[in-house]
């Protein structure tokens, strides 16, 4: 074959000189970074996952998201907005440290010291979550550790013409007319040229990792071949270190296996009794009752919370007469109700779907506020997650006749792990960033003049009652139908008001009433159907808009999500064949 003297030629030019160090020096600098965190995912398997660099990073940007960005996530990738936001970090990250590796090819300490910053960026992030610990700062103080140490490793095998690079002394360019150096040195044994006497001065940690600083007779030259047999050692290293702490930190998850073995208590007062037909008849429209896998998920908690529901409490403080603590077997053993709710968030758009309805177990709120008696001027009530989020719900929505509850449970199981387990709250009538906080640890009765809530924080508003809404689900935008009558059908919803009528328009034509599905209570959703006449071949729109008996037809004015729920009446276009 003629292939070997084409093989030689271009590993002995290879392996004289390098044209693009700084290529390389990138790629060190990007293993680096992953090393610092896959190591910091292991050793943060031992604590809290907010002491995970890539979960702490990620909930302080969410935290620090401006509203426009939080509103694009959530409206352009919808529940995907998590995967998008790791995606986004990942990129970011690996960015900074291509240029950290550059950096550090050509002045070692500046690649130290990005590293290091990088480093304490994290840490300043762990350490300023909700309930973090001081030590919660050692997974990213050692995977830092590590990654500057392979940072050096890889940094010192670019390969280079002249003498051996070393984090030192940086990268000697390619000089023009060196002659390449036969492959020999690469050949030499590895074992004899690999560390030893030349390790004093050596500030140690390199040596250990990958390979000692040598001087240059001792150290073999470094090759691409060596550059990159480092490198996949590394990635690979980096990858078993990653996988390694996941499984760590899921084995030594006891809160899933006590929740699969909780029995919840039956109810002291179960659901009404749903009526039939409370299933719209169009093929399509979304069940009745959401199944949990299919209940919408919105929070800011980039890591599920693990609570352990045995040392689980709630404190019940503040503007009140008696502060009460209660735990999670004596909320089990208290009068539980069960009720069908519908949940609605804020950020769902027009014909969104970030709404859904459940059968929850739990405690009328009411009945925790009764014992531990408001003062006369509280206003509100400050509920906070174990994570930090907090949501500000007024003081008489929860003593009210309403069935605002202290949930444990969903569809007969306990609150799935994203749901809020252990505990939650459920407010009929107001959108979930006021009142349905997950993770529930904390109430505060105070005045809506002294505390703010999380999204009140950030733009959203401090009150928001569930405004009407009709939602065509059938046929769904841009759908092809086939030509004769269509047959168009969805859900309504207006939690503590009720819905008493849809009415449909198509292509802007008169308004006409829908046939309502049947009514579990005013605090669940309602569906509907209509039946339009014979449609022509070509484009067509289908309008919605529901009434309830208290403001009456749901409102035409478009508003935005922001600050306190879409407002408008949804069209959608679709196409008769
Ligand atoms: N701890 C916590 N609870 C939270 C949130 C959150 O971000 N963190 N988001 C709220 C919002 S905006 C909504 S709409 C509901 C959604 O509840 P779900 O995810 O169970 O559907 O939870 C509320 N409770
Ligand atoms: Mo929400």
């Amino acid at each position: 074959m003629t292939a070997s003297p084409k093989y030689s030629a271009r590993r002995t030019r290879n392996l004289g000189r390098t044209r693009h160090p700084a290529l390389y020096a990138a790629l060190a600098g990007i293993l680096a970074a992953g090393t610092v965190l896959a190591a910091a995912e292991l050793a943060g398997a031992f604590f809290t996952a907010s002491a995970r660099p890539l979960i702490a990073l990620g909930s302080t940007f969410i935290d620090f998201t401006p509203l426009w960005l939080k509103n694009f996530a959530v409206e352009t990738f919808g529940t995907n907005d998590k995967a998008v936001l790791f995606a986004g970090m990942g990129l970011t990250i690996a960015v900074l440290a291509a240029c950290a590796g550059v950096l550090a090819r050509r002045r070692w300490a500046l690649g130290v010291a990005a590293v290091v910053v990088m480093g304490t960026v994290i840490v300043a992030c762990v350490l300023t979550r909700a309930g973090a610990a001081p030590l919660d700062a050692v997974p990213t103080v050692l995977g830092t550790a590590v990654g500057i140490a392979v940072l050096r490793g890889l940094i010192r095998r670019i390969p280079v013409s002249g003498p051996a690079a070393s984090p030192e002394s940086p990268a000697v360019q390619p000089q023009p007319g060196n002659t390449p150096r036969p492959a020999q040195s690469a050949a030499r044994a590895p074992v004899a040229a690999s560390n030893r006497a030349g390790d004093g001065g050596n500030d140690g940690s390199a040596g250990a990792v990958i390979g000692g600083r040598s001087p240059a007779p001792l150290l073999q030259r470094p090759t691409r071949r060596g550059f990159f047999a480092a490198a996949g050692i590394t990635a690979l290293a980096a990858g078993a270190a990653a996988a390694g702490g996941r499984a760590i930190a899921s084995a030594r998850n006891t809160t899933a296996s006590f929740r699969a073995a909780l029995k919840l208590p039956a109810a002291a007062q179960t659901a009404p009794a749903l009526p039939a037909g409370l299933q719209s008849p169009v093929p399509g429209v979304t069940p009745w009752l959401t199944a949990n896998a299919d209940f919408y998920r919105i929070d800011t908690a980039l890591s599920v919370p693990e609570i352990d529901a045995e040392t689980w409490e709630l404190r019940i403080h503040g503007m009140v007469e008696e502060e009460i603590r209660i735990n999670f077997a004596e909320l089990l053993d208290a009068d539980l109700v069960e009720r069908h709710l519908t949940l609605t968030c804020v950020s769902n758009p027009l014909g969104g779907d970030l709404a859904g309805t459940a059968k929850w177990l739990g405690l009328p709120v009411r009945e925790l506020l009764a014992r531990a008696r408001p003062t006369a001027d509280a206003d509100m009530v400050l509920s906070t997650s174990i994570d930090g989020f907090s949501a500000s719900t007024p003081l008489e929505v929860l003593q009210d006749d309403r069935d605002a509850l202290l949930a444990v449970g969903m569809n007969d199981e306990p609150l799935p792990p994203v749901h809020g387990y252990p505990v939650r709250m459920v407010v009929p009538g107001l959108y979930g960033f006021v009142s349905a906080t997950k993770w529930i640890i904390d109430m505060e009765v105070t005045r809506f003049d002294a505390q703010t809530a999380y999204w009140t924080d950030r733009g959203w508003a401090e009150k928001a009652p569930v405004k009407t809404m009709a939602r065509v689900e059938v046929p769904a935008s841009f759908a092809r139908v086939p030509a004769g009558p269509v047959d168009v059908g969805g859900t309504a919803w207006s939690q503590q008001r009720g819905i008493t009528g849809v009415e449909i328009s198509i292509d802007n034509g008169d308004w006409k009433p829908a046939l309502l599905a049947a009514e579990a209570s005013v605090d669940t959703w309602r569906q509907f159907s209509y039946r339009t006449d014979a449609l022509s071949p070509g484009n067509h729109t289908v309008r919605a808009r529901a009434t309830d008996p208290q403001d009456g037809v749901q409102t035409e004015a478009r508003a935005d999500t922001v600050p306190d729920g879409a407002s408008g009446w949804q069209s959608v276009q679709f196409m008769v064949e």
